[in-house]
């Protein structure tokens, strides 16, 4: 058979590698409770965690019966979600200012929180990229539920080469997405996105360059999520290359613990990771960390 008698094989939509393939089946199939529950309570979906203190009463003893339980249960998937809605919030209001004729971009948007979030607070359009086309279609129902979705949409697409125009965005970030691809095309793509003057935020897990090396708990973070945590010093050094200037820096670990003792305690939602994160701050290998960075 000759080279031109072979059928072509289909080229994968969107462009991607073999392992953003399997990231992608991974976040197809993916329907913890721990995201799904707690986004049901007022349709802001989310994939990263929560920080600040717990209101530990939502603990307080509950009588034997069926419905006291489930009572307690609700009060924890609340609090964990108005935990993951304070670290939202905490990302946009490093966005601005914006105004409705600004327009944001959301790397790696999962089910569509952050986007929506954004476009809340300042009124901007939002453009959300996920490679998982089930995310995309989910967040995109629920614009549209929200009859946002003239301002606020949903790509299949490739946060590393995403063929949006140059220059078109004020401001974009990656909530906990960073682990999944290398820094330097990431950064390459948002410095191309950005206009001058723009505003580039993440927060993002990192391992702590200081502690030494990847430690255990690290490479098991890595294991659950198929990703890649990277050094807190790759961050600088990338950024540096790419014509992003850090303006603030918030180590989030301590706020970041709360969160995952109270999400230990969540019968009813943990996944089994809760463990690990907790004894990765705690020996610390492992940080949890804000960067926002001006685009020169
Ligand atoms: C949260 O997603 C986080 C990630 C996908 C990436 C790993 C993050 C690090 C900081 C290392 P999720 O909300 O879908 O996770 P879970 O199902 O555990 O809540
Ligand atoms: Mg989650």
């Amino acid at each position: 058979m000759t080279i031109a008698d072979a059928e072509p094989a289909a080229a994968p939509v969107p462009s991607q590698s073999t392992y953003q393939s399997r990231v992608a089946d991974y976040w197809n199939a993916e329907e913890n409770p721990v995201n799904l529950e707690l986004g049901k309570i007022d349709d802001l979906y989310h994939h990263h965690y929560g920080i600040g203190d717990v209101d530990w009463s939502v603990l307080d003893p509950a009588d034997s019966t069926a419905s006291a339980s489930a009572e307690r249960q609700e009060r924890v998937t609340a609090e964990l979600h108005r935990l993951e809605q304070a670290q939202a919030d905490l990302l946009a209001s490093h966005l601005g200012p914006l105004t409705p004729a600004d327009r944001v971009l959301d790397a790696g948007c999962g089910r569509g929180g952050g986007s929506v979030v954004a476009h809340l607070r300042y009124g901007c359009h939002a453009d959300g990229v996920t490679i998982s086309r089930k995310q995309a279609d989910f967040a995109a129902a629920q614009a549209r539920k929200r009859h946002i979705d003239d301002k606020v949409r949903y790509h299949h697409l490739n946060m590393l080469d995403t063929g949006f125009p140059a220059g078109a965005y004020a401001a974009s970030w990656n909530n906990e997405s960073t682990m999944y691809v290398e820094l330097d095309l990431l950064f390459a793509e948002h410095a191309r996105l950005l206009r001058r003057g723009g505003r580039y935020v993440t927060i993002t897990g990192c391992y702590n360059d200081a502690y030494g090396r990847a430690s255990r708990e690290v490479s098991l973070i890595n294991a659950h999520y198929i990703c890649d945590i990277h050094p807190r010093s790759e961050y600088f050094r990338a950024m540096a290359r790419h014509r992003l200037v850090p303006v603030h820096v918030e180590d989030l670990t301590a706020a970041a613990v709360p969160y995952w003792e109270l999400r230990k305690r969540a019968d009813h939602l943990v996944t089994g990771i809760e463990e690990t994160f907790l004894a990765a701050y705690g020996n610390g290998s492992f940080q949890y960390l804000l960067i926002a960075a001006d685009r020169v």
